[in-house]
């Protein structure tokens, strides 16, 4: 069976493949299918099934996914609860050490072929691809060195097709390893050019949103996913259900990319609830619409009030009337720290797809009828490129850790070039902020 505008979504390393497990689950919910693909519910009218799924001669309905893993522990254990088509399993012997420069420069070539052949695969089963997404830890040798590499490679081969990216970057006060900013400042510098909007989360800020639902438990990946599986799943939404309002994959760029290096987005979503807090009373789409501009409900660590807005996307799901939205945003514009920047004042663009959220049997989040999932681009975010940075410059002033990427065939000049390139984009930041005479003296 062939698909009309189709995405594909690759999920590199063990972050973004157990993301992609929570995710995968939710999508199989929201579009009415079982195990294995079986469908549960009839493909309703407004559903646009065929974009995230491929429809098999068998009857079922495949992910259009690959899981991509230099080692081979992740996919099996997701294999063995999930049984996947094959297909989309791309597995390597031995992982990349938490190394950037051995992901990207020391995977054997047989890997990359492998991945090759999955793309081809989804590529020759689809009649037109509108897009493909990625998700991945940019703190991984995986999901920070091969992916940066691939996606390359990707962009290479198929220039045209946009490319959406779902990357997790390092969090203010928490890492796994040491060498997190090493990666990631890398990873984000050779993903500059290739990635048309990519979409920023870090634990920190999904730990936060999981400790006020989950007060008294212990937060594990499972909790941490199921949390950015919302933050994607609200993304996605609009190109998976059609709509009043809608927005497709391109008109995320054009409506929020003004300068193509600005091209990162916070995920802003309400409501959050859960069985272990008290639902609040009054959930009306001004409350939602609300706190889908507080910054504690965003997937990464950012105050808004030291920036601005420069444009924004919000894409509401459930039966709500367009006027609700209209006096909503009114009282959301009066806010102190719901600034734009003064070229582009206007600033919201709107989605509504009638259909609601949902989430997957297992999970312990809880969902109203209606939701509000914002993509942002705001000038605050030059500070977690900051907080990137001056992570990296401490290590890298010692030359601490650096041996471990020369070993690699990292030379200290590609540290060098993607530090430069934070820098740039601070001052791009920079740039699109200040335009207001009034801002002279910032820094
Ligand atoms: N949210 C979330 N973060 C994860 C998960 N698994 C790992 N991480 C985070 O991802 C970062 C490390 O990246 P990984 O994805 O484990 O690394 P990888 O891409 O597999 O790369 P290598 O193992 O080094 O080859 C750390 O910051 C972890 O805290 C997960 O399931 N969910
Ligand atoms: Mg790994």
């Amino acid at each position: 069976m062939s698909a009309a505008k189709a995405v594909i979504s690759v999920h590199f390393g063990q972050a973004g493949i157990q993301v992609g497990q929570s995710l995968w689950e939710l999508y199989a919910e929201e579009h009415g299918l079982g195990r294995l693909g079986v469908e549960k519910k009839k493909q309703q009218k407004h559903e646009l099934r065929e974009v995230f799924f491929d429809e098999n001669c068998d009857g079922r309905f495949h992910p259009r996914l690959l899981y991509i893993d230099l080692e081979p522990s992740v996919i099996d254990f997701v294999q063995s609860v999930s049984n996947y088509n094959p297909t989309s399993l791309v597995i390597g012997q031995e992982d990349a050490a938490n190394n950037y420069a051995r992901g990207y420069h020391c995977t054997p070539k047989w890997f990359t072929e492998l991945c090759d052949d999955g793309i081809r695969h989804w590529m020759e089963r689809s009649d037109g691809i509108q897009g493909m997404m990625f998700a991945h830890s940019l703190c991984g040798g995986t999901g920070g060195g091969f992916a940066s590499m691939y996606i390359k490679r990707l962009q290479d081969f198929f220039p045209n097709v946009m490319k959406f990216g779902f990357q997790l970057y390092p969090s203010p006060q928490i890492s796994s390893t040491v060498v997190e900013p090493f990666n990631a400042l890398s990873a984000i510098n050779q993903l500059s050019d290739t990635i048309d909007v990519a979409a920023i989360l870090d634990n920190e800020s999904v730990i936060k949103i999981n400790q006020r639902l989950f007060p008294t438990e212990t937060i594990t990946h499972r909790y941490m996913n199921a949390v950015i599986s919302q933050f994607i799943g609200g993304v996605t939404s609009p190109l998976r259900f059609d709509g009043k309002l809608n927005v497709d994959i391109r008109e995320f760029q054009t409506n929020l990319v003004p300068f193509s290096r600005l091209h990162y987005m916070v995920i802003g979503h309400a409501p959050w609830f859960s069985a272990c807090v008290q639902r609040p009373d009054n959930t009306s789409i001004r409350t939602i619409t609300s706190d889908t501009f507080n910054h504690d409900g965003w997937s990464v660590t950012c105050n808004p009030e030291y920036g601005k807005y420069i444009a924004s996307s919000l894409n509401y799901r459930g039966i709500i009337p367009g006027h609700a939205i209209n006096t909503a945003l009114a009282g959301v514009r009066k806010r102190f720290d719901v600034e734009f920047v003064d070229w582009s004042p206007t600033g919201f663009k709107i989605g509504i797809h009638s259909e609601p959220p949902k989430i997957p049997a297992g999970c312990k989040i809880e969902i109203g009828s209606q939701s509000c999932t914002m993509l942002a681009n705001h000038t605050a975010l030059r500070y977690v490129y900051r907080r990137i940075a001056h992570r990296f410059d401490s290590m890298f002033a010692k030359q601490a850790f650096l041996h471990w990427y020369q070993g690699c065939g990292m030379e200290n000049d590609e540290f060098i070039e993607a530090r430069e390139y934070l820098m740039q984009l601070d001052g791009d930041y920079w740039d699109a902020q200040k335009v207001s005479i009034s801002d002279d003296e910032e820094d």
